[in-house]
């Protein structure tokens, strides 16, 4: 078990600071808000007009989710997995990462090239892209960094947020990377691409050719509307499945050759250190993994009875084939129900009727995804990969839930 020694007073305390004072807890998604809200609320809604038509939309003042920015231009904001419904992700909530902060481009100044071992070296400007034929798919996009926080010096007040917020899932549209490959005509033994970002950090990694052929896409559509600045606009690499990192936002220049061309993002950063001596390089697929986002860190159980177990859970290798749940620690297992549609690389929402009977237990979950891998223990995590490691956290999560409906991050078993 993790340390639970946390007070239940000081609980009490950082879980209304977390969801309001008024609200020391709370049931699904209902939230009361921090502060009230900027609008006055009627007695009878009926009574009086409603508030005229606008050119823009906004949120409930009563609603009031958050990214948590960790860092400034550089760092990354974590979305608020507990406060979201079904599988897609808000793109004012989408988490963020970047290493030098969200580039000013000018989508009239645009331009994108293609270079290296092709036939005819092309360069493609915003509305050349989208004369393309377009496709729109739902893909998750994971940081590998993200869980990090729930593998080593593991702390029983994280939520949802805090664990795995560096994970999102948007409606992405645009051009086949393979279409403009056609295009620009590559060269026979052409074996990897680099990608290159337009951003202070010049992010560049090398990705193989068979990705470009199988998913790969330069998007620029989000959610029904372009891209948000934070996430790449006017354009940026996506790589369904594959670790946020490589998925070159703000792109500007994709070179083609032979070999790797061993880029700093993909030797000092993004390996994976193993307990041989050896290092793991190239690691792209993110594995499956899952999360219960309710009922979780700060929530109290209000009473004993029936509560709706939620979560996501996904893989970067296709879909999700199931998710068990033990609200046993781990004794025995039931199979969630996957929310459809259940679509490949893709969050998956997963539900399961829950009957507390007031005792302490332990939540899990357990994602297995259509190739048979299963989320592994963070004992075998550990054991496969050590203690140096710094991405690719998809061990099981586990929440206590204590005796007085307290819930907290912890340990399996
Ligand atoms: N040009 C550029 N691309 C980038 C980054 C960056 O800093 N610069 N960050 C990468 C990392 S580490 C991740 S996890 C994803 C995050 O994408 P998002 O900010 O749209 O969520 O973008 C990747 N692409
Ligand atoms: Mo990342």
């Amino acid at each position: 078990m993790a340390d639970v020694s946390i007070s239940r007073r000081a609980l009490l305390a950082s879980a209304a600071s977390a969801v309001g004072a008024h609200a020391l807890w709370r049931v699904g998604h209902a939230q009361v808000p921090a502060q009230a809200p900027h609008t006055i609320v009627p007695p009878d809604p009926t009574k009086v007009p409603g508030a005229p038509l606008s050119e823009l939309g906004r949120r409930s003042p009563f609603e009031r989710p958050r990214r948590i920015p960790v860092g400034s231009a550089q760092g990354s904001s974590l979305a608020p997995l507990q406060d979201l419904y079904g599988i897609v992700t808000p793109a004012d909530l989408h988490f963020e990462r970047h290493h030098a902060g969200v580039p000013a481009i000018d989508p009239g100044r645009y331009k994108l090239l293609i270079h290296g071992m092709v036939e005819r070296p092309t360069v493609f400007d915003l509305e050349a892209l989208k004369r393309f034929p377009s496709v729109s798919h739902l893909y998750f996009l994971e940081c590998s960094g993200n869980g990090g926080s729930s593998y080593r010096n593991i702390r029983p007040d994280l939520t949802p947020q805090l664990i795995d917020g560096l994970t999102s899932t948007s409606e992405w549209t645009g051009v086949p990377l393979a279409t403009l490959f056609r295009e620009v005509g590559v060269k026979p033994g052409a074996k990897w691409l680099l990608a290159e970002g337009a951003d202070a950090a010049v992010m560049a990694r090398s990705i193989p050719m068979d990705k470009a052929a199988e998913d790969a896409l330069i998007a620029y559509g989000q959610n029904g509307e372009a891209l948000r600045p934070e996430q790449g606009y006017p354009a940026r690499l996506l790589l369904p499945g594959w670790e946020g990192n490589a998925n070159v936002k703000w792109i500007r220049r994709i070179e083609i050759a032979d070999r790797p061309f061993m880029t700093r993002e993909e030797t000092s950063k993004y390996t994976d250190p193993l307990p041989d001596g050896t290092a793991r390089m190239f690691s792209f697929a993110m594995d499956a993994k899952s999360i219960i986002t309710f009922p979780a860190y700060p929530v109290i159980l209000p009473e004993r009875g029936w509560f709706e177990i939620s979560g996501i859970a996904w893989s970067g290798r296709g879909r999700i084939s199931r998710v068990d749940v033990s609200t046993d620690a781990g004794r025995r297992w039931t199979p969630a129900e996957l929310q459809s549609p259940v679509l490949p690389k893709c969050h998956t929402r997963f539900r399961c009727l829950w009957r507390w009977d007031g005792r302490e237990t332990t939540l899990l979950s357990r994602a297995t995804d259509e190739t048979g891998y299963v989320q592994p223990t963070l004992e075998q995590l550990r054991s496969a990969r050590g203690l140096g490691t710094s991405y690719h956290f998809n061990h099981i999560r586990a929440w206590r839930v204590r005796g007085d409906g307290t819930v907290m991050f912890g340990l399996e078993g």
